[in-house]
């Protein structure tokens, strides 16, 4: 299922973010230059944005009733035909706001559910976006949510009435229940294949979207799998076999990326897939510390870890892209396990590796001396 954008040049957008005060209006505006990547993703173009301060959004337009018809006002001026908030709207307030200003709007889940569709390729990662999105649809399957997509022909375009709406939400709950089988009988094939791996040194490169795991991930595997600057170009995982050099045999896996206010049904339904990172023996947490707030990106990786309950995995904290810090390096956190390096220019692998090996003998240790 994916929303019908509409060719890019017709789709239009004006980008809305609510600050809780004005301390807080930076962070909103590095968020908003997020949302505005995640949109052009999309394949829409943004024309504008706003970001309200209030300390709490309004229960039924999520921003004050000012902002509606200032929007409102600008939407017609600029010929826009979309708006898209940074957080999750209640399907209350989404409605009202279709309704009052008579067009299309999203918000930040419905976006990420949106690239994942169009970004998933494998069988599973099809199945587990469409899981995702419509779990995410089932509650708002109101008016303004036309059968299992949302079809936005024309400005103020009706929903169905309720008896439709029923025999659609009793669809959408058969086919949740049918992906849910299907998912179920991949992870058993997956889960076959895992206890292969049972005894091996598995390591799962984890980290913010864009922050270089699958460059890295080809370094250490001498593999090619895709790398682009795009948001989500991972969704699946690929895991590599490697022995030489190792004491004993080493899985690497890369796999998707995290990102801030990612649809926790999203997550529930990539669990799966993210079950590389949750049984694996040790994480390489890739940081883009490029970025100004690599620190919050790093919070939100560990709070998906907690989400997927990895977050007691041992850990290698790796610091990417040194060679775009301008002579800035982010900071120790006093973690003992800290790396910087360049995985574009190859700088600093070599100690990651080294640390790597150690550690795998460190393992083997561990598992001869249980043995025994
Ligand atoms: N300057 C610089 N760019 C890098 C470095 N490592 C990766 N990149 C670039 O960052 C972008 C993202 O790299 P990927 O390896 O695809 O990142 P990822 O974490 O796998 O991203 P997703 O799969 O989308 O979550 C690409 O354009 C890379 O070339 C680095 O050390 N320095
Ligand atoms: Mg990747």
């Amino acid at each position: 299922m994916v929303i019908e954008w509409g060719k890019p040049e017709t789709e239009k957008v004006f980008l809305i973010g609510l600050a809780k005060n004005s301390r807080q209006r930076q962070e909103v505006e590095m968020s908003l230059e997020e949302l505005a990547r995640l949109t052009l993703s999309a394949g829409a173009k943004v024309i504008g944005q706003y970001i309200q301060v209030r300390p709490k959004p309004n229960p039924a337009f999520y921003i004050g009733t000012g902002l509606v018809a200032k929007l409102k006002e600008a939407l017609v001026e600029k010929n826009g035909n979309c708006v898209i908030f940074d957080d999750a709207l209640s399907p209350a307030q989404q409605r009202n706001l279709e309704k009052e200003l008579n067009t299309k709007v999203i918000d930040r889940p419905i976006l990420i559910l949106d690239i994942f569709a169009t970004r998933a390729r494998t069988k599973a990662a099809k199945l587990q976006v469409e899981l995702a999105q419509l779990e995410y649809t089932l509650p708002r399957l109101t008016g303004a949510w036309v059968h299992f997509s949302r079809q936005y022909g024309g400005i103020g375009a009706k929903g169905p009435g309720e008896t439709q709406l029923e025999i659609d939400r009793r669809q959408i709950r058969t086919r949740i229940a049918h992906l849910k089988e299907k998912l179920k009988k991949l992870s058993n094939q997956r889960s076959v294949q895992r206890k292969k791996r049972q005894n091996l040194f598995k390591i799962a490169l984890v980290g913010y979207t864009n922050a270089g795991k699958s460059t890295l991930f080809n370094l250490l595997t001498k593999s090619q799998v895709s790398t682009m600057d795009k948001l989500f170009t991972t969704l699946d995982s690929t895991t590599r076999v490697m022995s030489s050099g190792y004491p004993c045999t080493v899985v690497f896996s890369d796999t998707v990326g995290f990102i801030k206010k990612l649809p926790h049904q999203l997550v529930a339904s990539f669990k799966s897939t993210l079950e590389e990172v949750s049984l694996a023996d040790l994480l390489l947490l890739v940081v883009d510390s490029s970025q100004p707030n690599y620190q919050q990106r790093i919070a939100y990786t560990h709070q998906v870890l907690s989400e997927i309950e990895a977050s007691t995995i041992p850990y290698f904290l790796v610091y990417n892209k040194i060679d775009s810090c301008d002579g800035f390096y982010p900071e120790n956190n006093n973690h003992d396990k800290t790396f910087y390096i360049s995985a574009k220019f190859r700088q600093g692998i070599n100690a990651l590796q080294a640390e790597i090996i150690a550690y795998s003998h460190y393992l083997q240790k561990q598992k001869n001396d249980f043995k025994s």
